[in-house]
């Protein structure tokens, strides 16, 4: 049986889903009724994989926006909304619930609790099913149908909706931004980290730690969790510096720790580089137009050629930890088609 095939294909189609997801949400964000002046605060939030996504897009959004922006676990808006949200701001928030299936019950509820709460609020659906509870219970709703996916695990649901967000954030700060290149860029970072991945498996881990700072933690978070339900692998994730108070000290010659790099990181992160590597691990680093210095001081590196503006390159970062633990699975006989305890919705 050919095992992984529809995760593989997945993880392998993204560039060509993003380009038809830009195009398709040039029509769909027209739509879109936000009086940008009127909000003070926009909450992203989801659950696991859509929860990652939203830590990602929000520290974009207010990059872009100037807007106030976080991410929240939907869990935390449903039991503790006194603690997340407060009251009496004179302005509204954008409350944005993120959900491929637009089923998660904690979403889903959370979007109903904030629509009939007190707070002056205005929710925005992002999903890839347009007649999801979600998006029924949002004000709006932005639908990237071309992102469906028969895999299990979110693979170009998650970077497909993560560039809608990016899109909208692009319309809401009012410059034209040309997102186009992203989906070019794309397939350059399938294929070289799909080598990159090919030459890392001819060593042996069992810990696997990834790092990224600003809008590339949520990206790290989201590969921890990857390799968590693909491969079944110990695995971690922190803001680059954070590895150094004390998770570091897990780390071993079996551990490979990857870099999500930053221009504003760059000098303390290439630091940091060398310290895994004194502790025995072994480091990957991607990042765009990387210096012959920090390609030399990691062990292996994903160059993208690119001038892409930081904010935006985590969207190509992902492909990387999705193909690592496709074939950490494989290697271990597992079917990431079929991911052990998971399920595509997960409802209380
Ligand atoms: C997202 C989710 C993922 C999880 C698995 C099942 O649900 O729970 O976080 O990793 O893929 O789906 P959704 O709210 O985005 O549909």
């Amino acid at each position: 049986m050919n095992k992984g095939k529809d995760t593989r294909r997945e993880i392998r189609e993204q560039p060509s889903i993003w380009q038809t997801t830009l195009s398709n949400n040039e029509k769909r964000l027209k739509k879109l009724n936000l009086d940008f002046a009127s909000f003070g605060q926009a909450i992203f939030f989801g659950a696991g994989s859509s929860y990652y996504l939203g830590l990602s897009a929000s520290t974009v959004f207010q990059k872009l926006t100037g807007m106030d922006a976080k991410a929240l676990p939907s869990s935390e808006l449903i039991d503790f909304p006194e603690a997340h949200l407060a009251e009496g701001k004179e302005k509204r928030k954008l409350v944005v619930g993120i959900s491929r299936s637009g089923e998660t019950t904690e979403t889903v509820r959370a979007t109903r609790n904030l629509t009939e709460s007190s707070y002056s609020m205005e929710s925005l659906a992002v999903s890839c099913y347009p007649n999801s509870p979600l998006v029924e219970e949002a004000n709006q709703s932005v639908v990237v149908e071309a992102a469906q996916e028969e895999s299990v695990v979110m693979t170009q649901s998650f970077s497909s909706m993560l560039l809608t967000i990016y899109q909208i954030a692009v319309k809401l700060q009012g410059e034209e931004k040309d997102l186009s290149q992203l989906s070019e860029l794309g397939e350059e970072a399938v294929s070289k980290s799909r080598r990159a991945v090919g030459e890392i498996l001819k060593g042996d881990y069992d810990h696997f730690v990834f790092l990224g700072s600003g809008p590339n933690y949520g990206i790290a978070c989201e590969s921890m969790l990857k390799m968590k339900e693909t491969a079944l692998e110990a695995t971690e994730a922190f803001h680059a510096l954070e590895y150094r108070h004390g998770p570091k000290s897990v780390a071993s010659n079996h551990s490979l720790v990857t870099f999500y790099l930053t221009n504003n990181g760059r000098n303390h992160e290439r630091e940091l580089i060398k310290e895994v590597n004194d502790l025995g691990a072994h480091s990957v680093v991607l990042g765009s137009n990387l210096s012959m210095e920090t390609e030399e001081v990691a062990r292996f590196s994903v160059n993208l050629d690119t001038d892409l503006d930081q904010y935006f390159q985590g969207v190509l970062f992902i492909p990387f930890a999705q193909q690592l633990g496709l074939q950490v699975a494989l290697t271990k006989n597992l079917d990431p088609d079929e991911p052990r305890n998971l399920s595509q919705v997960v409802r209380l």
